[in-house]
């Protein structure tokens, strides 16, 4: 854990932990992983707090000094995140061009997969939650096929876990790196966190509540068994 809080992490811990966001119990990950603790950003479910989550979005990429063309949100959660963040961004004099896809390809129409402005330049990713990094992965190669530049990933949680790769054979493995380090020293994007594991055990280790002490050790547990420092 840093020895500094990064007050725009804490904030955001304390935010998502109040919108119901951020919940502790036992849930499976997408690769399979039982963990004490889920990040839904699907419940940012009403205007202020979509709003309130740009908001942080915004800061953090601007604070990252992320220089980029265009904003590309992964259907389907990737969606209302990256309308909500060219919205904040334009407001704050930073107007983007942004696009999504569909999951299903349209047969009449306007066809196609992509919606938006056109995939071109250096994009931006917009995302929920990085854990073993199968759906960056995911974005990554469809920016690619249509002739664009993946630059950049900007996600709200970076789980800060070990990345999974799928060998030749289809079958799925845990390799001894995050998917975030995957993703930056393999890929060659920068990832960019509003908050990160470590930035909840932070928040969690300050609180005096023993049943936020309790969540802290099984996080601590999870982190143990799949996390990376
Ligand atoms: P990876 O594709 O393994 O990086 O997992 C990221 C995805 O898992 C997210 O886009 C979510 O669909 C889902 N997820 C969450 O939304 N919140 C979590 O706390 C954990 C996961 C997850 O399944 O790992």
């Amino acid at each position: 854990t840093p020895s500094a809080p990064d007050p725009l992490a804490q904030r955001f811990v304390q935010f998502a932990l109040q919108a119901g966001v951020l919940r502790f119990g036992e849930f499976k990950t997408k690769a399979g992983r039982l963990s004490p603790y889920f990040f839904n950003a699907g419940l940012f479910d009403d205007g202020a707090k979509l709003g309130r989550l740009a908001e942080c979005y915004a800061e953090r990429i601007l604070g990252c000094g992320l220089d980029f063309d265009m904003i590309f949100g992964p259907a389907y959660k990737g969606i209302p995140l990256a309308a909500a963040l060219a919205v904040e961004l334009a407001r704050r004099g930073h107007n983007k061009p942004f696009a999504f896809n569909r999951k299903e390809a349209k047969d009449h129409g306007e066809g196609g997969t992509l919606v938006g402005a056109p995939l071109r330049g250096r994009v931006l990713i917009v995302d929920d939650v990085m854990s073993a990094g199968t759906a960056a992965r995911e974005s990554i190669a469809l920016i690619r096929g249509a002739g664009a530049t993946p630059h950049a990933l900007a996600i709200a949680l970076d789980r800060q876990e070990m990345a999974t790769e799928v060998a030749p054979d289809g079958s799925v493995r845990d390799v001894p790196h995050s998917a975030v380090q995957y993703v930056q020293r393999e890929l060659g994007l920068t990832v960019c966190a509003i908050a990160r594991l470590d930035d909840l055990l932070h928040y969690l280790e300050r609180q005096q509540d023993p049943e936020m002490a309790a969540h802290r050790q099984r996080v601590l547990a999870y982190r143990a068994r799949y996390g990376v420092s």
